[in-house]
């Protein structure tokens, strides 16, 4: 099957990219957004996420001429529905935006158009919630139209090279629609495309981020049996991953991001009693930042007044994305603990929590600092020279959560430098 017009609904960091790499590889993409600020950005020439190379690319889009961006979707051949999926408060999925999003295609549905769905949903979300809008349209699902499911499996910093080289799972509601769907991908994607049902499709896409989840959560709880054992699970881990069929991931101040830490309630809301790891494994790594904080606190001494650097705020290295950040999470508790804190986040400047100062450098956020807390892996912070943080600071303590600090180094400057997962060994 072959596509000339496509719609994709939400403008986000995965619809953006998305929208953009149909329209350099030939198709003519309406990319809409509900958000009017979205929609002129854009038009502007700008680009209101960063993901490297993302701005080059939606240029290009724009250049080739079959990007254009609206406020609501037209008749297309193929609507792509790529809108977030969040997590309410008591961890249920929030599918306001797919219902909206679906509701605005019906008008817009014609006889022979493929719809798909590739916002992260919890099983039977493709049948039993979009399917039933779109026949609102008169039209009958597997008969006048087509229905797919195709998650995204992008990693957030590499979006553009994995949107092409990832393999694919399409999940259709019948085989002709997961063959048209991957005809639609196949437009620019390299990596493998695996047919299945809508519903197996939903349920990979949990499953991969729960067994990330799940895998974090053991390496954070080998940290903490490690700070009690007296070993160092940095040096256990990597010991233990020399084991051909091992592969432990690393501990740090929690799991944050849009995805990970969010789509395993989803498997938790759909089957509850059948979900007893997933769920304690997400109670973990929640708990991590409060941990953290605890062992930042013993180590110190007391965090009471005590003038603290925080360097990174970011859910994860290299990214400007503070989603759900386990880093920030740090900081409040650090102030709710009555510690006086400057936050340095080089990928948003502005950004810091209420309570804190948000420090413009490096130096302005030592300057005072009785002790500096690594949060986040930054490569600029992971290849920090200690003789100069010593030279930018009057105190002499550090805490590293990320297992990233050279600790003779930090040791030679000077510093008390404690390790997250390091215990001490008494004898
Ligand atoms: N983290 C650790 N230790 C690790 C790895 C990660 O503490 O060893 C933390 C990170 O610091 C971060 C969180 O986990 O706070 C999540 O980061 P991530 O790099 O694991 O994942 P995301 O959320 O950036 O992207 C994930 C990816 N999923 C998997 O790797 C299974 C990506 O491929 C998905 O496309 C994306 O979720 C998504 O959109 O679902």
């Amino acid at each position: 099957m072959s596509f000339e017009t496509l719609c994709v609904l939400g403008l986000g960091y995965i619809g953006l990219p998305t929208a953009s790499t149909f329209a350099t590889h030939g198709i003519r993409v309406i990319g809409v957004d509900v958000d009017q600020r979205v929609v002129n950005v854009l038009r502007n020439g700008e680009v209101h996420i960063q993901e490297p190379g993302l701005r080059t690319l939606v240029q290009a889009a724009f250049r080739s001429g079959n990007l254009q961006v609206r406020e609501s979707p037209e008749p297309v051949d193929a609507f792509v529905i790529a809108v977030p999926t969040p997590v309410t408060q008591d961890k249920r999925a929030d599918l306001k935006y797919v219902v909206s999003a679906s509701e605005s295609v019906v008008p817009h549905l014609r006889a022979g158009n493929l719809v798909v769905l590739e916002s992260t949903s919890p099983p039977r979300t493709t049948i039993d919630v979009v399917a039933p809008i779109l026949e609102r349209s008169g039209l009958r699902v597997g008969e006048d139209f087509q229905l797919a499911y195709s998650a995204e499996r992008v990693l957030p910093g590499q979006i553009l090279r994995e949107l092409i080289e990832n393999a694919r799972v399409i999940g259709g509601i019948d085989r002709a629609s997961a063959e048209a769907c991957r005809d639609l991908y196949r437009t620019f994607v390299l990596g493998e495309i695996a047919i299945t049902d809508a519903t197996t499709a939903e349920m990979v896409k949990l499953m991969e981020n729960t067994f990330r989840d799940v895998n974090i959560a053991i390496a954070n709880e080998f940290a903490r049996q490690a700070d009690h054992i007296g070993v160092d699970v940095w040096e256990a881990i990597r010991l233990a991953n020399l084991h051909p069929r091992i592969n432990i991931l690393n501990p740090g101040p929690g799991v944050g991001g849009h995805c990970v830490c969010v789509d395993p309630w989803f498997l938790v809301d759909a089957v509850p009693d059948q979900s007893a790891l997933i769920r304690q494994a997400r109670e973990v790594n929640d708990g991590q930042p409060g941990y953290v904080t605890r062992r930042f606190e013993e180590t110190l001494g007391g965090l009471k007044g005590k003038r603290i650097a925080a360097l990174g705020l970011t859910y994860k290295s290299d990214i400007d994305d503070l989603r759900e950040s386990p880093a920030m999470e740090v900081v409040r508790l650090l102030i709710r603990a009555k510690a006086e804190v400057r936050t340095y986040e080089p990928f948003v400047l502005t950004s810091s929590v209420k309570g804190a100062e948000a420090a413009i450098s490096l130096e302005s956020a030592l300057e005072e600092a009785d002790a500096v807390v690594l949060l986040v892996d930054h490569h600029e912070f992971c290849t920090l020279d200690p003789q100069i943080v010593a030279q930018a600071m009057p105190g002499r303590f550090a805490f590293d959560t990320r297992g990233a600090w050279d600790r003779e180094a930090w040791r030679q400057a000077g510093f008390q430098l404690h390790v997250l997962g390091v215990g001490e060994r008494d004898g």
